[in-house]
């Protein structure tokens, strides 16, 4: 009873901390990250609005050995977060420096991280540093991130008006590789959001960000307009009959 109290107090404070809210949702498979996202985006904003991707990281170089401290996106300037620690130098590879990096497959020195893009190929990694900014002028934004707290740290989601949330629970049978959808939304442009881990030594990927978009109304068959077009005329058509037989 009391730990409903406390759990219900807690959800009013994480709803009251700002404007923005954030939903974690924990997935399956890619295919079913994608059905959570599609469902989120019709249940939040309607039938007529869906998810569109914008930055799967192909544009860039995957390397183990080459780190950012700043990348611009498709979505907007990943950076490392002030205070950032880097990577354990005995439990991690990567650069071992305080970067990020851009990794695919083939690259990747951890385990459990991969791209969502259908067909495969890169996302941009922590590389188990403990913070990773992302400075974004979109109002709602969307993505996949893979591996979160399977060793023992905890990843916190901060936006900047205060809203936060680490609520990923790791499934017990495949926490190495554990995939959420993300869904990060606000009134106005989200801003800042920070990435925060409690441990270097337990880092995620993140792909397929994007948000929403409401597609135009279908255009009308070229056949429909001529026919349209046809009545357009008859009805100008008519009138000039009608106004030259008056004249007479
Ligand atoms: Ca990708
Ligand atoms: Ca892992
Ligand atoms: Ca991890």
């Amino acid at each position: 009873m009391q730990r409903t109290l406390i759990s219900m107090l807690f959800t009013l404070f994480a709803v009251s901390a700002g404007a923005s809210t954030i939903t974690i949702v924990p997935a399956s498979s890619i295919s079913n990250a994608y059905a959570d996202e599609s469902a989120w985006v019709q249940s939040n904003f309607g039938s007529s609005f869906e998810p569109e991707t914008l930055e799967t990281f192909n544009e860039f170089t995957a390397s183990d050995t080459t780190g950012y401290t700043s990348l611009s996106t498709s979505v907007g300037t990943f950076s490392v977060a002030g205070s950032s620690q880097p990577g354990s130098s005995t439990l991690s590879t990567g650069t071992h420096q305080n970067q990020f990096t851009i990794l695919d497959s083939s690259d990747t020195p951890f385990s459990g991280r991969y791209s969502t893009t259908p067909g495969g190929g890169n996302w941009l990694d922590s590389n188990d540093i403990t913070g990773v900014k992302l400075t974004t002028s979109l109002n709602t934004l969307l993505f996949m991130i893979t591996d979160v707290n399977d060793t023992g740290g905890t990843l916190t989601i901060k936006t900047q008006d205060g809203t936060q949330s680490s609520a990923f629970v790791p499934s017990s049978t495949a926490q190495n590789g554990d995939l959420y959808f993300v869904a990060i939304t606000s009134p106005n442009p989200i801003g800042e959001v920070w990435f925060l881990n409690s441990s270097n030594a337990d880092g995620w990927g993140i792909d397929d960000l994007g948000t929403i978009v409401d597609p135009p109304a279908p255009t009308p068959e070229p056949a429909t307009l001529s026919i349209a077009g046809l009545g357009l005329a008859g009805i100008v058509l008519a009138k000039k009959y009608k106004t030259s037989r008056s004249a007479c």
